[in-house]
């Protein structure tokens, strides 16, 4: 039977990125009647230093954003990664499995690590046994993410193939990333061949999901472009990635293919494109963070959902982990 699983890292502002390449999607999945499950990855986020206030606030507000977005608490599990102990467990158990020279081929870690990787917590080099422990202990058979987590899924499958081939079973299901969308990459709004990031140091880089219309306005109209006007067509777009992030971000939130929106503003200068766009984002992003401030207004509400999440999303993952240590020999378990 089909589930699906994923997480996103309270570790700042959500960005349009976040939105676009997950949030949106993650409402489907629940509305075709297919076990959906959330997960705010706290453990992931503390990879890098987190400030504790920082992190508190940022965790509520990631789960008003999933609930902001579509998501339906009684329908999907939503919760917080730190309260099932199962992730953590069957991390280990996938420290085991995986091999260093997988590990040393991640490019986000190479990414994230920089020249310094000496200085990179052991955390952020395993982050991707974590991150395949936390879809895999529930068995989760579909991930709908961004195009950046493409390497972290093959290497969750890679992992569940080995465990599945060093005791025999057949256990582990395949899991598939789901990636689609006319933005599965959004780019950075100052530097087209950069990944829009909530921890790009620039805020002028990327529009979050609490920016007010005046804000998301002026980010469009101050993002670089080049000076020509757009092309005719998409084929036009191939060597201009800044111009094609803009047309992207607008067909995703216009909920059109690429194609269509070159036939509404092909040839159009940017002077006059920017202006749609922005009317466009701040018409779409809005009501989210107007949902997102309000459920913020009172955090119980939300504390109560992510308690009532973490049983839940436990219930299933604990018999998992179980049936995991006894295949692998472990006494007691069950
Ligand atoms: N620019 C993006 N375009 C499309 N999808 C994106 N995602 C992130 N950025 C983009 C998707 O959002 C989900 C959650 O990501 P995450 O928070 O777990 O980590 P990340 O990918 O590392 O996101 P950030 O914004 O870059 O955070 P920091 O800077 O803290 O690392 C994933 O499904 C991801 O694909």
């Amino acid at each position: 039977t089909p589930r699906v699983f994923s997480g996103i890292q309270p570790s700042g502002n959500l960005t349009l990125g976040n939105y676009l390449g997950a949030l949106k999607r993650f409402a489907n999945s629940q509305n075709e009647g297919i076990e959906s499950i959330f997960c705010m990855v706290d453990l992931h986020a503390i990879t890098v230093w987190q400030d504790p206030e920082k992190l508190r606030h940022a965790t509520r507000e990631l789960a008003a954003g999933f609930i902001a977005s579509g998501l339906d608490p009684q329908k999907s599990i939503l919760f917080n990664q730190s309260q099932v102990p199962e992730h953590t467990q069957m991390a280990w158990v996938f420290n085991c499995v995986a091999r260093m020279g997988w590990m040393k081929r991640m490019t986000q870690f190479k990414d994230k690590a920089g020249k310094n990787a000496e200085q990179a917590s052991l955390g952020l080099f395993g982050y991707p046994a974590l991150m395949a422990a936390d879809i895999l202990v529930y068995h989760a058979t579909h991930v709908p993410v961004g195009e950046d987590q493409k390497q972290h899924l093959e290497l969750t499958q890679e992992i569940g193939r080995k465990f599945n081939h060093d005791y025999g079973v057949a256990f582990f299901p395949e899991t598939q990333p789901v990636i689609e969308g006319a933005a599965t990459r959004v780019m950075s709004l100052r530097d087209g061949t950069k990944k829009m990031s909530k921890s790009d140091p620039s805020d002028m880089s990327r529009i979050n999901l609490t920016d007010d219309a005046d804000t998301i306005a002026r980010k469009i109209r101050k993002a670089k472009t080049d000076p020509e006007p757009l092309p005719s067509d998409a084929e036009g777009l191939e060597d201009r990635p800044e111009a094609r992030n803009l047309v992207n971000i607008y067909a995703a939130l216009s909920d059109q293919s690429v194609a269509d929106v070159m036939r509404e503003v092909g040839g159009k200068p940017f002077s006059e494109f920017k202006p749609m766009l922005a009317d466009l984002a701040v018409d779409r992003i809005a009501p989210i963070s107007d949902e997102m401030a309000r459920l913020m207004k009172d955090v119980s509400e939300i504390d109560r959902i992510l308690t009532d999440g973490a049983a839940r999303a436990r219930a299933i993952a604990h018999p998992i982990l179980q049936q995991t240590y006894q295949i692998m020999g472990m006494v007691g378990a069950m």
